[in-house]
């Protein structure tokens, strides 16, 4: 079950720091069959991270999701690479049986940079974030990355800002996301990814996304309305060398979005309980996540699911662009 794929899909001329590049990828990362393939051939492939299915998510909803998610991406002309660690392995793209084991397991860990290392030394099983999803998918030659909502500055006293954020300034990739969650402080989230430079892509939206609602009142810097708009950013950043991640920002779809008044009570009532509870740490974000959708009566999950699913399909869409127009 827990054997990779080791195909490597580098071309084996290749020199200089590409050569250096092949190499690392070819003793750190363990590609599945499929991803490899698609890799080879040129042909466009979507990351997928995996902590939303192991930490963000209740089960059984969880496995059900990340295998529709992985649908999604196929039904669209794309190859889904969901990222996760197993037995201390960096895997980009899982089989059956190891997308079920990360969804159904108790002891997967949940990953952020400062742990990547740790999980690899120790043989760990680990969920990846946006934080880590982001440094593998770029090492692994991905281009396109679909997750839910990122992480950003927490609200509080304390200066907890999630370690997506300055992954996300550091990674080449295009992310797509529904916004930044809204049990963030989204004001001081815009503004570090002001700071930091990172272009925030509103597609078919003026404002950034807030996950559960497709308004937050910030705006985003550019609106696009289709994937071809966004490949035209790509290319011209990619011209100029500009770093950081291009963050595409696809508001949820209406007809699941969480009422105003419902949202706002279940965040109270779920950031009370943690105060109260002293939550904090890598458990703040999925214990709010949790408390809400039991608060909202399931309209956050049903939100959360709907956006998954969503981006999926767009990233696929300018995965396929990206390699259709090179
Ligand atoms: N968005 C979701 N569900 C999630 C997450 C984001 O809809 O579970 C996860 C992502 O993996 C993100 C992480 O990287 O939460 C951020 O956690 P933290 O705030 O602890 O950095
Ligand atoms: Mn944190």
């Amino acid at each position: 079950m827990l054997r990779g794929c080791f195909v490597w899909v580098r071309g084996l001329i290749l020199c200089g720091s590409d050569n250096l590049r092949s190499m690392l990828n070819q003793t750190v990362f363990h590609y599945n069959e499929e991803v490899a393939t698609a890799l080879a051939a040129q042909r466009p492939v979507v990351a997928l991270e995996s902590t939303v299915i192991a930490h963000g998510l209740p089960r059984p909803q969880n496995l059900e999701t990340a295998r529709r998610l992985e649908q999604i991406v196929r039904a669209e002309g794309a190859t889904p690479a969901t990222i996760a660690i197993i037995a201390g392995q960096i895997c980009v793209g899982l089989d059956a049986a190891q997308l079920e084991h990360i969804a159904t397991t108790d002891d997967v860990h949940k990953l952020s940079t400062r742990d990547l290392a740790v999980a690899v030394a120790r043989g760990w099983d680990g969920a990846t974030t946006v934080a880590t999803t982001c440094w593998i998918a770029e090492r692994a030659g991905l281009e396109v990355f679909a997750t839910g909502g990122i992480g950003g500055v927490h609200r509080g006293a304390l200066p907890d800002v999630s370690a997506d954020l300055p992954e996300l300034a550091r990674a080449k990739l295009v992310v797509v996301c529904a916004g930044a969650k809204s049990v963030l402080d989204l004001p001081a989230t815009r503004e570090w990814l002001e700071t930091h430079g990172l272009t925030v892509v509103g597609y078919g939206s003026d404002e950034l996304p807030a996950f559960y609602t497709r308004c937050s009142g910030l705006p985003v810097d550019v609106r696009v309305e289709s994937a071809a708009e966004v490949v035209a950013l790509v290319r011209a950043r990619r011209a100029l060398e500009v770093a950081g991640a291009l963050l595409v920002t696809v508001p949820v779809p209406v007809e699941s979005e969480v009422p105003a008044d419902v949202l706002q009570t279940a965040l109270y009532e779920a950031l009370n309980e943690a105060a109260q509870a002293h939550i904090a740490g890598r458990d703040l974000t999925p214990f709010l996540l949790a408390r809400m959708s039991e608060q909202s009566g399931g309209a956050t999950l049903k939100a959360n699911l709907a956006l998954l699913e969503n981006n999926a399909r767009v990233a696929a869409q300018i995965a396929k662009e990206l390699k259709s127009n090179p």
